[in-house]
């Protein structure tokens, strides 16, 4: 191949790279969809900010090296997604405003909601029937639940790590059954083969989603002030991400929700919370993570659409890459 992955990056492609499906270990989808976005919109624009902000990224990783020889190709986008986005919009503003009280119109966006999961469940069964790391790019973090599906189908007993500044374990949110803020509680509703869920930077929590937390014995959850805390009481950081670690099983799919970081790296997120995760500790967790345990499948959801949301998700995206492509059995 004639690629020189130190010259400048051609657009279009994710990286700049040249891959199709065929030569790419990873499979990407895009999935621009917001209708459940309850706070700041925006997140639809996440995969364009994303794809855009991905040619500024250098391709020889100092943690994980020449990632991109695996090959990251971008799936072609279902042009299905904008347009049941499109069509959610009204009915889902309607509910939004009404608190949560026009269940007509949230029910039709339900409607849409499983269309979209099952969209992403088909696509996501192709790759790993070809062998490939499904991932993908959000949208709100309600896309990611088919992705998740079809990975505990072909993984059973996988682990979850959750990062995230919030639990997102709410049993339906202003009527929307697959809303963003439900995402693992849909999980643990509707997959059973998900044998664990590690959830880390949460800081945003409701009474009964706390509730939940002390009750369901699939859950795992290191609250962010009780990290810091740990962490001003001079434990280190690479002590607590063991200990994460340790609760997952060998296998693990990491869905990342921007907003688990600081919010000085995500400012245009649809709800950014102060605390969270700085940058390098993110970098040291999946690190370890792909040192110890085998990376099936992730995403990167929440992306606001300004530049600089775009810049940190592009590259926390290609560090996932690189911690998927080295972790495993055949590293
Ligand atoms: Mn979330």
């Amino acid at each position: 191949m004639s690629f020189d992955p130190d010259a400048p990056a051609e657009g279009g492609n994710l990286y700049g790279l040249p891959f199709d499906p065929d030569q790419a270990r990873i499979h990407v989808q895009a999935v621009p969809w917001q209708a459940t976005t309850s706070y700041r919109r925006g997140t639809r624009e996440g995969p364009d900010s994303l794809l855009g902000a991905s040619m500024q990224v250098d391709l020889f990783d100092l943690e994980y090296g020449e990632v991109w020889q695996a090959g990251i190709a971008l799936l072609p986008e279902d042009a299905r997604f904008r347009a049941w986005d499109a069509q959610a919009e009204p009915d889902a503003l309607a509910v939004i405003e009404s608190l949560g009280r026009a269940p007509e119109a949230a029910a039709r966006v339900n409607v849409l909601s499983q269309r979209v999961n099952d969209a992403v469940y088909e696509r996501a069964r192709e790759s790993l029937a070809q062998g490939r790391v499904p991932a993908l790019i959000g949208g709100d973090h309600s896309t990611p639940f088919g992705l998740i599906r079809a990975v505990a189908e072909r993984y059973p007993g996988v682990g979850v790590l959750h990062v995230d500044a919030h639990a997102d374990l709410r049993d339906a949110y202003e009527g929307f059954a697959f809303s963003h803020a439900s995402i693992m509680f849909n999980v643990l509703r509707h997959i059973a083969d998900v044998s664990r869920i590690t959830q880390v930077g949460i800081r945003d929590v409701g009474a009964a989603e706390l509730a939940l937390i002390h009750a369901e014995p699939r859950l795992r959850t290191f609250f962010d002030p009780a990290l810091g805390d740990r962490l001003a009481a001079g434990e280190t950081w690479l002590g607590l991400v063991d200990e994460i670690i340790e609760t997952l099983p060998p296998r693990v799919y990491v869905s990342f929700d921007v907003d688990g970081m600081e919010p000085a790296l995500c400012p245009g997120t649809g709800t950014p919370v102060p605390g969270g995760l700085a940058w390098r500790q993110v970098c040291s967790l999946l690190r370890r993570l792909s040192e110890r345990r085998e990376l099936v499948g992730f995403d990167v959801n929440e992306i606001g659409p300004d530049e600089w949301d775009g810049n940190v998700a592009a590259r926390l995206f290609y560090k996932l890459c690189g911690a998927a492509v080295r972790s495993g059995p055949g590293r």
